[in-house]
């Protein structure tokens, strides 16, 4: 417990001057957003660092943005911004999108499914702070990392994914397919104006491209857990445009 408010303090310290502004792209999550909000706030808050919330959600039609703002109006306009887009555009430009808004100097990416605890942000942060790195991934590769509810199948595919990417280019980071990262701001931007995949590819050629421009990246074990509630959508096309830009990736860099 000592040890607990030294670390608690330590991050405060660290990071006196730092806002983070974490990004929620949001499709049909109404079920999970009250809840991954109510742990993001708890969490930030019991490290008392500075945030925003942005909740980037493209039309979903099971009322996610009424929901929104209704923890909008629970919370407070300060921590909860509503940057809603009239349809669905996608992962990447919906991050583009919640980055202009951004007025912090870092950013959170996460899944808004509970598939990433927000207990691993202060975790993240600490160890950014520590080493001044311009990366922190979420990995599930390292020991104290896991999955957990994904049918054999499924994981089998993350890792044969994450193997063959490691041999192919080499990218000097243990979870490239995982997509809960903190990343200093004007670094995200060059990043994704840099990326040309769509898709499952995209956080991979994040950290590719993060390599090649000689950015630091640090790691931080977390537990991945697969959604509850809402659809999954992860078939043989998704594979077969893994494997593609897999390939590209490799061709190209
Ligand atoms: N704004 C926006 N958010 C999206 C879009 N597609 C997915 N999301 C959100 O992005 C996050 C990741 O998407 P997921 O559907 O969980 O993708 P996944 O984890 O690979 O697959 P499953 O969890 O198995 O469905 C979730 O918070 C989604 O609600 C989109 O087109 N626009
Ligand atoms: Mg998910």
């Amino acid at each position: 417990m000592v040890e607990r408010e030294q670390t608690k303090k330590d991050i405060k310290e660290l990071a006196k001057n730092d806002k983070y502004s974490i990004l929620l792209p949001t499709y049909n999550e109404v079920e999970n957003l009250p809840i991954i909000i109510w742990l993001i706030v708890k969490y930030m808050d019991e490290s008392e660092l500075d945030y925003e919330i942005i909740v980037i959600d493209d039309g979903s039609p099971d009322g996610t943005l009424d929901m929104a703002k209704q923890l909008q109006n629970l919370y407070g306009e300060y921590k909860i911004v509503l940057r809603p887009r009239e349809k669905k555009l996608g992962l990447g430009t919906a991050y583009m999108h919640g980055i202009k808004h951004a007025t912090g100097n870092f950013i959170v990416i996460m899944d808004a499914d509970l598939s990433h605890h927000p207990k691993f942000i202060p975790k993240m942060i600490e160890q950014q702070r520590y080493l001044d790195l311009d990366i922190i991934s979420g990995t599930r590769y390292v020991k104290g990392g896991g999955v957990y509810g994904w049918d054999f199948k499924r994981k089998l595919i993350s890792r044969t994914a994450n193997f063959l990417t490691q041999i192919l280019l080499r990218p000097g980071a243990s979870d490239l397919t995982g997509s809960f990262r903190l990343y200093k701001k004007d670094v995200l931007e060059n990043l994704i104006q840099s990326c040309v995949s769509k898709g499952y590819v995209f956080q991979m050629e994040m950290i590719i491209r993060a390599r090649q421009f000689n950015y630091t990246i640090g790691e931080v074990p977390i537990t991945f857990v697969d959604r509850v509630y809402g659809e999954s959508k992860l078939g043989g096309s998704e594979i077969f445009q893994f494997a593609k830009g897999l390939l590209y990736l490799f061709a190209t860099t």
